[in-house]
């Protein structure tokens, strides 16, 4: 347990911005500092609220914190990506009644700092927000995000419509409930567990 992770778990985004800093004085990659201190720091306090051992104030803190290290370490991952070609314009969204926000965020930056035009319709995104948005800019993707197995059911919705819509792009889902298997079975072309891993599989889609 590092520093960072210890700011993240406490909600603390003073001391996770000067111990990111730290962390990253040594050199250390910034895409293992979010596997190896960020995400275990959030995995830790979802686990303590999910006990009733901490509280929704808690978790925004914690979200708080996450944020402010990764404002400082998302350019750094973004430039480390290799930026040739524009690969298309991917739609991004967690979906309807689901406000997480933070995964999600980051599979939009790394997109972006892979090439990707990427349009990031926030949280609480309808179908025909989807639909629209990826109408409107031409997109070649449409990427939704769910943290909640109560609203990862809506995916289904978005897909549903998406392809009575006509429109010819391919779906690409992940979060932390959603695996492969689910993602196979309602309909969408790609699942990715990570940020990093959702970048291959755009490319793979587009390929
Ligand atoms: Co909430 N929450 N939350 N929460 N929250 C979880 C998800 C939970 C697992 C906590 C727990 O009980 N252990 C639990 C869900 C349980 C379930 O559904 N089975 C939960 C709950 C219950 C709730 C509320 C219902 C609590 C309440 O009000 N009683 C409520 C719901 C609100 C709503 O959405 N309607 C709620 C609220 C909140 C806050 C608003 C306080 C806050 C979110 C702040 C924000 O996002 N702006 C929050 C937080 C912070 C969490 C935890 C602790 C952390 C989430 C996070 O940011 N993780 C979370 C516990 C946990 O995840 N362990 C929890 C870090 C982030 C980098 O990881 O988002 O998984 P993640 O993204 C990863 C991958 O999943 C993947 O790549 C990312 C990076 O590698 N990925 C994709 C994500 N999207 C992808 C899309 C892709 C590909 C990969 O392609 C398109």
């Amino acid at each position: 347990m590092d520093n960072l992770y210890e700011a993240i778990y406490r909600g603390n985004f003073m001391q996770a911005k000067t111990a990111v800093q730290e962390i990253l004085s040594t050199g250390k990659d910034p895409q293992k500092i979010v596997e190896d201190s960020l995400c275990p720091a959030m995995d830790a306090i979802g686990t303590d609220f999910e006990q009733g051992k901490a509280f929704v104030p808690n978790l925004l803190l914690s979200a708080k914190a996450m944020k402010t290290a990764l404002d400082i370490l998302k350019p750094l991952m973004m430039a480390s990506q290799t930026q040739a070609v524009s690969f298309g314009t991917v739609v991004i969204g967690t979906v309807k009644g689901d406000l997480h926000d933070i995964g999600k965020n980051l599979v939009a930056s790394m997109l972006e700092g892979s090439g990707f035009n990427v349009v990031n319709l926030g949280a609480d995104v309808s179908k025909d927000r989807f639909i629209e948005a990826a109408r409107e800019n031409g997109a070649q993707i449409i990427a939704m995000s769910a943290l909640l197995t109560t609203t990862m059911d809506y995916m289904q919705e978005v897909v549903d419509a998406v392809r009575a819509s006509g429109l010819d792009v391919k779906i690409m889902v992940g979060g932390a409930p959603v695996n492969a298997d689910f993602a196979a079975k309602i309909g969408a072309d790609g699942y990715s567990a990570n940020a990093n891993e959702a970048v291959a599989v755009a490319k793979r889609l587009l390929a």
